[in-house]
């Protein structure tokens, strides 16, 4: 049996590409395995019994270890290869600053994924007929108010997120952006309303890395909007968990709402 890393992902993954341009950036040796995501395998309880329990991707296997959470996989390869310091900080205050951008992006940057995910993907996984308005609302709001923070705090006297070199901050974030950016989620007015932002995204996006990792996203995504190319989905289940604006959508998969009897079934 090969010794080498196995990264469990999916191209389409915000986070998943986060640590995998990690893994590029640093010439991690590592085995690319696509988990599809378009159908249920992740959400298999044998999936989850072996991997990961909330049945999400990335997940790095490492051994009898998996690592899953895309920035628990950037410090554990951080910390296994010594890479740069750049990536997470060699100081008190570096590595504090980074940390606080990883915990502030995954309930406002990484939520507003759901402006992009209930657009292009949603309609694809329960059908063309349904009404997204509220799970969009949601996202957009979200992404907006993530945009400004972005803007006026993050990037206000630095070309990177935590400093003026490229940290796993950057490329948390920057993924975000992609799926916007291919998605033509974020109109040109918005853009210009945040020049600090657009200046940063073409910087990340000058990375030989980023293009490695980002083509993908951008090539299916145009095919898709251009009506080349449908993804089929055999799930009907949501794929980025917490941007739901109603109950119904995860079935299996605790989701509160007025009429979900979960609590009442964990306390009975
Ligand atoms: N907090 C996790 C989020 C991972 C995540 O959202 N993964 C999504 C893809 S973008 C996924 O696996 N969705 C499939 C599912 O939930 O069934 C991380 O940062 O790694």
């Amino acid at each position: 049996m090969s010794s080498k890393l196995r990264y469990l992902h999916h191209p389409a993954s915000q986070p998943c590409r986060a640590a995998r341009q990690f893994l590029i950036e640093n010439d991690i040796p590592f085995e690319d395995e696509i988990v599809d995501i378009t159908t249920n395998i992740n959400e298999t309880q044998e999936f989850r019994d072996t991997y990961n329990p909330t049945g999400q991707v990335p997940i790095l296997v490492d051994g009898d270890l998996k690592v899953w959470e895309n920035v628990a996989i950037g410090r554990y390869l951080n910390e296994k290869f010594d890479c740069p310091s750049h990536w997470f900080g060699s100081t008190l205050e570096e590595r504090t600053r980074i940390n606080q951008f990883v915990q502030w992006y995954a309930y406002t940057l990484r939520l507003g994924g759901g402006a992009f995910h209930w657009t292009i993907f949603a309609p694809m996984i329960y059908g063309t007929d349904k009404d997204f308005t509220a799970e969009r609302r949601k996202g957009y709001h979200v992404l907006y108010e993530s945009l400004e923070v972005l803007e006026n705090y993050w990037l206000k006297d630095s070309d990177y997120l935590c400093g003026n070199e490229v940290s796993y901050a950057d490329l948390a974030a920057f993924h975000e952006l992609v799926s916007h950016d291919a998605g033509n989620i974020i109109p040109e007015n918005v853009w210009k309303k945040h020049p600090r932002i657009t200046v940063w995204f073409e910087r990340m996006s000058s990375r030989p890395a980023s293009k490695a990792v980002s083509d993908w996203q951008y090539e299916t995504i145009r095919k898709v909007m251009a009506g080349e190319m449908k993804v089929e989905f055999s799930r009907r289940t949501a794929v980025l968990k917490g941007t739901e604006a109603h109950g119904g959508h995860n079935r299996g998969i605790p989701h509160l709402d007025e009429n979900d009897d979960y609590i009442a079934q964990v306390e009975a």
